[in-house]
């Protein structure tokens, strides 16, 4: 607690106030007062002004079927269009659309005109191996320009993507490719990463090999860098073999509005991750209002965000919003640490990046990296160009804010704390860089026309100052529209009967300031963990362990990490006795990598623990609470008694 102790407010300073898309705080609160007058009005007016349709809509928001909203149902547009085309048409031709820095240092700049073409043959292609408006294609692709021509190249001919992170296990990969029944997959050989060529095809072999994967008839693989890869006859062919002969133009699919753009999955508390759908209109609306608002982006910006595409960021936030705004942006296909930390800070010198959106724990890395190391430290590279930082993915801690605000941004530019997830498609509380005064640790208000609001556990709106569940209370353009091929796990996880249905659940919790009403973000309210940024289900940890032929029973839990945000804790139960020293260490790293392959390797426990038991109630349900006090290494002061084996707390305490 004790970086708290101080508020300290920051005013947005005079020059931005002036010029930014949003300029002060009476210009938010007229957006605010317009969206609570007439709501339909507020996005009916914003969606002409930004997005280009095809064929206009005439109605707003159809809540005839709630919660399944629709919004603009009956005008057509294409997104891709939208991203490209228009802004040719505009005159950006051009103008560098992407700056794409390999792994090596390796710079590509392509323009608008050279990216249109490149999208239309990819494009062309699909069609041509008979992809058609609605199928799903998988995409697991590593950073790379060919990753973002491979979704707008969907996105052109209304087909549904759906990427997978290039991290994820072929377990996970198979999964989502079977949930989706993909008819196609989009990979590469290998990845670049920290110097290293990592191996892709291979996992998607393996996947292939698990069943499951039937529906799907094509891979298109990307030489990434021509090592060793097999190729199956009749079902892979080499990316530069299919754009053999493709023309360089093709007729978008005008589609409707709320046509699926993309399935992105993600874990939820329970189960398998669900594929969280979204459309095309709304999506496209907010992913635009956002990059105006939010990031004040201007024509002469150059815009980078660190996310990959396989997360929901890397979809809104690089292959959507800045080319729909006919930005520059940068694409980063390596890590942040190699060949030195001081890589993300000569990438903003030597593109002269204006706009920066990271993650806080890749600025605590780097924060411990610069403490050690003067030379890799921001004050040691030329980052005058930037005007605006933000920051996504979990709560940023003050003095990870003080850091990056003063070394960073040289106590110059605004950082944009955004709260969102990835069903909500956008950003959803944040400060608006020309407007809001902000305060370290708080994502501030509400975006525009977003009613987030807090609530006690029977819907009813608690007072400032006082902690609760965070919902919205209206549905917004670029919500999530249904979880794929499940709608009952759609409305039960978001639109849960507690509330009578009426407000989205963001499975978070929130409090807002007695005096400012300023949101903070407490953390999740459900079984979700968020390590550096990356979400996952302590389900889906625990059934990764149970699979495991040792493994009798698993309880994972969270605890406070102060790099990673949280850390993956896990206790395990064996199905023989309980091991101690080598052996145990032994196992545990056994059971480390097996999660490694179920899942990917950012899901890997921290933590390892074994016990004869897990903490139970009389009636056999684990004390979680008690496993989150024991990961923190925090005494027992909570009561056992109800507890049938209170024995097994010492054996729990003792980390490997
Ligand atoms: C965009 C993204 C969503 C969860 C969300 C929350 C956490 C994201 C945050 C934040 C505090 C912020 N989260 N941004 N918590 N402050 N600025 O990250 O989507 O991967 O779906 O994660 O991340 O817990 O519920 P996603």
């Amino acid at each position: 607690m004790s970086e708290a102790t101080e508020v300290r407010v920051y005013e947005p300073s005079a020059e931005l106030v002036r010029n930014a898309a949003v300029s002060g705080m009476d210009a938010y609160k007229a957006l605010c007062a317009e969206a609570e007058r007439d709501y339909e009005g507020y996005w009916a007016r914003l969606a002409r002004e930004h997005v280009t349709w095809q064929t206009p809509f005439t109605r707003t928001l159809n809540e005839d079927n709630r919660p399944f909203f629709k919004w603009f149902e009956d005008g057509k547009l294409n997104v891709s269009y939208n991203c490209l085309d228009r802004n040719i048409q505009a005159g950006l031709g051009d103008k560098t659309a992407i700056i794409f820095e390999a792994d090596d240092g390796t710079v590509t700049r392509v323009t608008y005109s050279e990216l249109l073409v490149r999208v239309s043959r990819l494009a062309n292609a699909l069609r041509a191996k008979g992809v058609k408006k609605g199928d799903r294609v998988v995409i697991y692709l590593p950073m790379s320009i060919e990753g973002i021509v491979a979704m707008q190249a969907c996105a052109r001919i209304g087909a549904t993507h759906s990427v997978v992170f290039g991290g994820f296990s072929a377990q996970s990969l198979r999964d989502r490719i079977s949930d989706a029944g993909a008819v196609m997959l989009i990979t590469s050989d290998e990845q670049c990463r920290g110097g290293k060529n990592i191996p892709l095809k291979p996992i998607v072999d393996e996947a292939f090999g698990m069943g499951g994967c039937e529906s799907c008839k094509t891979v298109i693989v990307y030489k990434r860098t021509g090592g060793a890869c097999n190729m199956v006859e009749g079902r892979d062919v080499w990316l530069h073999d299919v754009l053999q002969g493709q023309a360089d133009t093709c007729e978008p699919e005008w589609v409707e509005a709320e046509h699926p753009l993309f399935l992105l999955y993600t874990s939820g508390s329970t189960g398998k991750p669900k594929g969280v759908q979204h459309s095309s209109g709304g999506y496209l609306l907010h992913a635009i209002l956002t990059m105006k608002w939010t990031f004040d982006i201007k024509p002469t910006d150059v815009f980078w965000c660190t996310a990959d595409i396989g997360w929901v960021t890397g979809h809104t936030y690089i292959t959507y919003g800045p080319l729909a705004c006919g930005s520059t942006e940068i694409v980063f296909e390596g890590v942040p640490t190699y060949p030195d930390a001081g890589r993300f800070w000569k990438m903003i010198q030597d593109h002269k990046v204006s706009v920066f959106y990271t993650a806080p724990t890749a600025i605590r890395s780097l924060i411990k990296a610069a403490d050690a190391n003067e030379a890799v430290h921001p004050k040691s590279y030329d980052l005058s160009s930037l005007r605006i930082l933000g920051s996504v993915g979990e709560p940023i801690n003050p003095a990870a804010w003080e850091w990056y605000y003063q070394n960073v941004g040289g106590s110059r530019c605004p950082i944009v704390d955004t709260f969102w997830q990835t069903e909500t498609g956008g950003h959803m509380i944040t400060p608006l860089p020309g407007a809001t005064p902000m305060i370290p640790g708080s994502c501030t208000l509400p975006f525009p026309g977003i009613q987030a609001a807090i609530v006690d556990e029977t819907g009813n709106d608690v007072p400032w100052g006082q902690g609760g569940i965070l919902v919205v209370k209206k549905p917004w353009p670029s919500m999530i529209r249904t979880i794929y091929g499940d709608p009952d796990r759609f409305v039960k996880s978001y639109y849960p009967a507690d509330f009578q249905g009426r407000y989205y659940l963001a499975g978070d919790g929130a409090i807002r300031d007695a005096k400012t009403g300023y949101f903070t973000i407490t953390g999740r309210i459900d079984d979700v963990l968020n390590v550096s940024g990356h979400r996952m289900g302590t389900m889906e940890i625990e059934s990764a362990l149970v699979a495991h032929p040792l493994v009798a029973e698993a309880a994972v839990v969270g605890r406070p990490d102060d790099l990673t945000g949280e850390a993956i804790c896990a206790f395990v139960v064996l199905k023989r006795s309980r091991p101690t020293g080598d052996e145990a260490k032994q196992i545990a790293n056994e059971l480390r990598n097996w999660v490694g392959k179920e899942i990917g390797p950012i899901a890997k426990p921290k933590d390892l623990r074994f016990g004869d038991n897990l903490p139970k109630t009389r009636s056999g349900k684990i004390m979680r609470r008690l496993l989150r006090s024991i990961a923190k290494g925090e005494q027992i002061t909570q009561d056992t008694s109800t507890l049938e084996n209170p024995a097994i707390l010492d054996q729990l305490a003792q980390t490997l």
